[in-house]
């Protein structure tokens, strides 16, 4: 796994001269800034259960506690720790501050590690610390199932070398139609949960993949992650929305990532629909990187530099692979909006239509 420290919340010198500046006015002298801030290990730490503007949750000696930042780092900035960051506290007359940071295994963010364009501070989208392994959380239907739902997680995950599943919730609800859509996934040999809280369907499956582990739990709202984290946690303290029938949509109701522990050494970080992945960090060459299944196209393509895109068909084996059916047209259809959202193309319909496989024609005449 590759080591991400807290520098990631402190990208650039810009960020940084800003921030170093706002603490000399506050404290008047010049501070050695977050350099001995971020440690590999001390005797008792504290897990972030949730991070807020300058200070946090932390769930330290068996208890949660509500811990500030250490001063010289608290200066007005909220990406400096996150749910899931171990962190050396210190307290006294029943005052909690975050001392230490403990290096990170992993940090899932929204947009591309080490990318230049990361300068300023709220630019940076880190949602979690320390994660073994993502769910990807979907409904069957309500919100219906759709791959592009899927593909962005994916890509986000996959920058953030962190392995990820597919739970499909609501699977009492499913048919035909979802199960079409599953088969893409499993034939990019994704490993994929079916449950229901409902019925009670895949909890025990579920839990057997998140023992020991960190875990989060992504995906939009309203799929039911807050509730499959209520059906692995056993209890009724954690309150869900209810879908609201106007418009199947899920009312947001965890508004931050929140942590919580459901057996020894065995927890799960539920957040609230992350909205988008910020695609503008990404070189669009390396786009088609995160869809292994051109894999074996993209090199036949008559162009090395062929984006699959706007390239001519008879030129792009991407293309024909669609067309004959053995590239999915929906995983295609994602590429095409992550392109023309990392391109600033508004339309990319044309350039579906000139792929879209026979069956796929005929079924929509
Ligand atoms: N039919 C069905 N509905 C579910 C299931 N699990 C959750 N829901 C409903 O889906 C809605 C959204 O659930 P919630 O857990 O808040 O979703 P979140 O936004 O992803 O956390 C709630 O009304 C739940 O009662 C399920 O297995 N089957
Ligand atoms: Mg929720
Ligand atoms: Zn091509």
């Amino acid at each position: 796994m590759p080591h991400y420290n807290a520098y990631d919340s402190f990208k650039t010198k810009k960020s940084i001269e800003k921030k170093q500046r706002a603490k000399e006015k506050a404290f008047g002298k010049k501070t050695d800034k977050v350099d001995n801030f971020i440690i590999d290990g001390c005797d008792e730490y504290g897990v972030v259960i949730e991070s807020r503007y300058d200070d946090a949750y932390v769930l330290y000696n068996g208890e949660v506690v509500l811990a500030n930042l250490r001063k010289d780092i608290n200066f007005g900035c909220n990406q400096v720790v996150f749910p899931g960051d171990k962190v050396d506290i210190e307290e006294t007359n029943g005052t909690y501050v975050i001392e230490h940071l403990l290096n990170r295994t992993s940090i899932l963010s929204r947009t591309k590690k080490d990318s230049t364009r990361l300068n300023d501070v709220g630019q940076t989208k880190n949602i979690a610390s320390n994660v073994d392994l993502a769910v990807i959380v979907v409904a069957a239907k309500e919100p219906p199932l759709h791959p592009k739902f899927i593909d962005r997680y994916l890509m986000i995950l996959q920058n953030s070398n962190i392995p990820a599943i597919i739970c499909l919730n609501k699977c009492d609800l499913k048919t035909e139609k979802e199960e079409e859509i599953l088969s893409i996934y499993r034939k990019l040999g994704i490993d994929i949960v079916e449950t229901s809280t409902y019925s009670n369907i895949g909890i025990d499956e579920l839990k057997a993949r998140l023992i020991n582990k960190q875990a989060i739990f992504v995906g939009n709202s309203g799929v039911g992650k807050s509730s499959l984290t209520n059906a692995i946690m056993g209890n009724e303290e954690i309150k869900t929305s209810h879908v609201s029938d106007k418009s199947k949509r899920g009312r947001h109701t965890t508004t931050t990532s929140k942590y919580y522990i459901w057996e020894e050494n065995s927890s799960i970080i539920d957040t609230p629909g992350i909205r988008s992945l910020d695609v503008s960090s990404f070189n669009p060459i390396e786009i088609q990187d995160y869809f292994p299944e051109f894999e074996s196209w993209k090199d036949k393509c008559k162009y090395k530099d062929c984006l699959h895109f706007n390239e001519p068909y008879d030129s792009c084996i991407v293309k024909q692979g669609v067309l004959s059916g053995l590239i999915s047209i929906d995983r295609y259809e994602s590429y095409l909006r992550i392109m023309s959202d990392a391109l600033n193309i508004k339309d990319y319909s044309e350039i579906l239509d000139s792929v879209k496989p026979e069956e796929v024609k005929k079924k929509l005449k």
